[in-house]
């Protein structure tokens, strides 16, 4: 080189001299820069796809300012840094967010404008990344936001799926999935590092040796796979501070396998390497249920071993005594699905590092933190022994001598409890021995958590009951929170606009704890007024969707009455389209002039089921067959109509829950570990009907169980009545109820043969989730929002105290409580440009 470094960085810095404008010249320069010589077409005729990457691009070269910026001031200042590891990262689009957290949508849409191009229409030129099932995944990317709003040191890490959550299609009532090949017309949003790759082994064996009184071990043999890295910055809102979600993608490892090719084999060898991509090709499709197939702990492994590594060497650069890491690192595992990262740093630390045990295990333990997403049996993750000791035979001997010792400790406190060592044991003993990833967890971590106050109790009294008189102070709260950025201000604008309006600035965007002002407008009359109207244009925009997508024409001036989630039968879908069976049988019994009567409602249902959920499936086709009866029935008319809204994804939500007046949060008690969506169809005015489960119960606590429509079973109450009913000794089959099945078995709604058996359980007793137990009271309930809805002065106002209540949801919220009493990291704003 021919400069000193000292003069290159002058001179680098001299070429740069500034960051990029933020003027209308700038941007149009840069992006119509992008379209000439990224995209290379041409800048005199450009398609809105075209538009939309030049744009993003030219964000994305504004946020690598940013980005830089922040990981050069965290590096220098050795900071603390949180990692959340997360098997799924549900973002949704981005350039909206991104253009509202760096205050830069006006500038945008303008520069736009001038040159002939519409931002919304952009928008939708985005693909939707789903890198994720449902609200496991989606909260992932509430906390990322919320980390950065918050300027919080934070990476996200995770992988970078060819394939992301299918594409529900429905054909004759029927769900069928198409592969969501995301990547197919780029991603401008993430920059590839080439550089940044590591090796990762499968298989093999081990040779243990001494060393100072110390068991050691290599790991030889087996295969080994690259991990590559891609960044998506992660900017932050109102802040200079930008963070990065790493995700890794698999790739074939460099060396030519020269034995294949010189046996003539060239074709095989290429293969071979072939099945190394493999590995990060497609997202597991399952909600709430494991999959115990190979390839997934492949994945699991694969991802969590390229990211201790990586997270280890930031850790060098600026440190060197290990003692120091828990110090500058702290390691959430975003439930159970990454668990196989501690085993993994503590193979690092013994093997590579050469820390005895004692050391070892305390960083281990005071950097990582686990958090609970279930109760239910079948989403517990267990992994063969077998299994394990063939993919990954060093980290099976450390689960056994992690198990060994704290068996010892178990039975020196407890001795002869063979009952409770059985309990808390991380092996299941048995014809094929089993590893519980979530006892696991729970020893390697120095805090677990529940998502929500209900279910943090339960897993303390039921799953985790052993742990928790064991380590009395271990488990604890931290109930979930979505962000306000996308959930209320980028997909809701006008309601945006209008709370701004009434506080007198924006900054409730960013603290949330200041809408509480809102409830001196609930009775305001021209405050209620503009609420309403928002409202209404939200409802004409969904309907004008659902008129695209469906061809059906749906009304507005009925009651918008939605629910969104994944198709589940502890979430009782069922029940919901019972209940509008029995709401339409009721109303074909009535005169025209009793109908007329009726409060008018648009039932909308949406939702994936994971491909080998039978009775989900089947769930869907009856929703589809019961639309396709009331929907297209003369007596009925507006004053029903049932909508299955097809491939419910992050950007349906978006356009969904701002339209809607009822949400519906059925979980059978005990059921949902929180629920999500419930928060944020409150934020957008939305009321719920709902049972007193997961999150709902907190939402009570803070809009008043007056402002929502609660019912059901309670939780303390769940385990006896099903004990009855499967006993037979209790059949709550009322007269109503019925004539639904009656109806559903005898072909009112065509062949729907695929649900017969599920109604011929519920008739039998056999209601594991209490549907028919929870019928009557849904049916009072339902009743209460009728007659609620026809006095609009009172719903609206139980939809203006709803949000002006909702401060406690906002993720900004749950991330504090996490940073506070669980990662013990700072807020590390970093100066912006002007103040250097
Ligand atoms: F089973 N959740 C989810 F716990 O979306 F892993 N997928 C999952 O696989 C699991 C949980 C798992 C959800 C919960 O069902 C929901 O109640 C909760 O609000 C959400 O995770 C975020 O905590």
């Amino acid at each position: 080189f021919i400069y000193h470094n000292e003069d290159k960085a002058k001179k680098i810095w001299e070429l740069m001299q500034t960051y990029q404008g933020v003027d209308q010249k700038s941007i149009q320069r840069s992006i119509v820069n992008h379209v000439e010589y990224t995209l290379a077409m041409t800048r005199f005729n450009f398609s809105d796809f075209g538009c939309y990457q030049a744009t993003a691009f030219s964000m994305r070269d504004r946020l690598l300012e940013s980005w830089n910026d922040t990981n050069q001031y965290f590096t220098t200042h050795n900071v603390k840094r949180v990692y959340y590891l997360s098997l799924e990262f549900l973002l949704g689009r981005l350039m909206q967010n991104t253009l509202n957290n760096i205050n830069m949508e006006k500038n945008y849409r303008e520069a736009l404008l001038d040159i002939g191009y519409d931002l919304e229409r952009l928008y939708d030129e985005e693909v939707d990344p789903a890198l994720g099932n449902g609200g496991l995944g989606r909260l992932a990317a509430c906390f990322l936001d919320s980390l950065a709003t918050l300027e919080v040191p934070a990476w996200g890490y995770g992988i970078r799926y060819d394939y992301g959550i299918f594409k529900q299609v429905i054909r004759d009532g029927y769900q069928c999935e198409v592969p969501d090949f995301w990547l197919s017309g780029g991603n401008p949003w993430e920059i590839e590092r080439p550089e940044v790759v590591y090796p990762i082994r499968f298989y093999g064996y081990t040779e243990k040796y001494e060393e100072n009184g110390v068991e050691r071990a290599q790991w030889k043999g087996g295969e080994i796979v690259m991990a590559k890295a891609y960044d998506t910055p992660v900017p932050g809102y109102n802040t200079f501070n930008c963070n990065n979600l790493r995700l890794w993608k698999s790739l074939p490892a460099q060396e030519f396998d020269f034995q294949s090719f010189n046996k003539g084999d060239y074709l095989s060898s290429v293969e071979m390497k072939q099945r190394a991509e493999y590995i990060t090709s497609v997202l597991y499709p399952n909600d709430n249920s494991q999959e115990g197939k190979e390839l997934r702990l492949k994945q699991q492994y694969f991802f969590c071993s390229a990211t201790v590594r990586d997270v280890i060497r930031r850790f060098k650069k600026n440190n060197s005594d290990w003692k120091d890491f828990p110090k500058k690192a702290a390691l959430q595992l975003n439930d159970t699905h990454p668990a196989i990262a501690a085993v993994e740093f503590l193979r690092i630390l013994i093997d590579e590092e050469k820390l005895d045990w004692g050391e070892a295990w305390k960083i281990l333990h005071s950097s990582f933190s686990y958090t609970n997403h279930t109760v239910l049996p079948e989403a517990l993750e267990t992994w063969s022994v077998g299994l394990i000791s063939h993919l990954l035979p060093r980290h099976m001997e450390l689960i056994f001598l992690i198990n060994h010792y704290f068996m010892e400790d178990i039975a020196k406190k407890y001795p002869g409890d063979y009952q409770r060592m059985e309990e808390m044991s991380i092996i299941a003993e048995g014809d094929d021995k089993q590893v519980r990833m979530a006892n696991l967890c729970i020893l390697c971590s120095h805090k677990v958590n529940g998502v929500a106050e209900l279910h943090t109790k339960l897993i303390q009294e039921t799953i985790f009951k052993r742990f928790h008189e064991y380590f009395p102070n271990k488990i604890e709260n931290k109930t979930n929170g979505v962000t306000p950025r996308r959930w209320i201000h980028c997909a809701n604008p006008k309601l945006s606009d209008l709370i701004t309006e009434a506080l007198e600035d924006s900054e409730w965007i960013g603290e949330l704890e200041r809408i509480e002002y809102l409830e001196n407008f609930a009775e305001d009359e021209e405050f209620v007024q503009k609420w309403i109207d928002i409202k209404k244009q939200n409802k004409e925009k969904l309907a004008a969707k659902v008129k695209e997508v469906l061809g059906i024409k749906i009304p507005v001036n009925a009651l918008y009455d939605v629910q969104i989630k994944r198709i589940h039968e502890y979430k009782r879908q069922l029940m919901n389209i019972l209940y509008v069976i029995h709401r339409y049988l009721t109303l074909k019994d009535m005169t025209p002039g009793e109908r007329e009567k009726v409060v008018p409602r648009v039932v909308i249902i949406g939702g994936k089921a994971a491909p080998g959920y039978h009775n989900a499936k089947a769930i869907i086709k009856l929703v589809n067959a019961v639309g396709d009866i009331v929907n297209n029935d003369k007596d009925i008319g507006d004053i029903l109509k049932v909508i299955f809204y097809p491939n419910y994804c992050v950007s349906a939500a978006q356009t969904l829950i701002p339209a809607s007046e009822l949400s519906q949060h059925i979980s059978t008690a005990g059921m949902e570990a929180s629920g999500t969506s419930n928060m944020k169809f409150v934020m957008n005015g939305c009321l719920i009907i709902g049972t007193m489960d997961g999150a709902n119960v907190e939402i009570s606590e803070e809009v008043g169980e007056d402002n929502m429509f609660i019912f059901g079973a309670r939780v303390h109450e769940v385990d006896d009545i099903r004990h009855r009913l499967f006993a037979g000794e209790h059949n709550p089959i009322g007269k109503r109820l019925q004539r639904v099945f009656d109806a559903i078995l005898s072909g009112t709604f065509g062949d729907v043969s695929i649900i017969h058996p599920i109604i011929h359980s519920l008739m039998d007793g056999k209601d594991y989730y209490l549907v028919t137990e929870d019928f009557d009271s849904y049916v009072k309930a339902q009743n209460k929002v009728d007659d609620t809805y026809r006095d609009q002065k009172k719903w609206n106002m139980m939809s203006i105290l709803g949000v002006s209540r909702s401060a406690k949801f906002s993720s900004d919220r749950t991330i504090e409580e996490y940073c506070d009493s669980i990662w013990k990291v700072d807020r590390i704003p970093i100066p912006t440009p002007s103040d250097s």
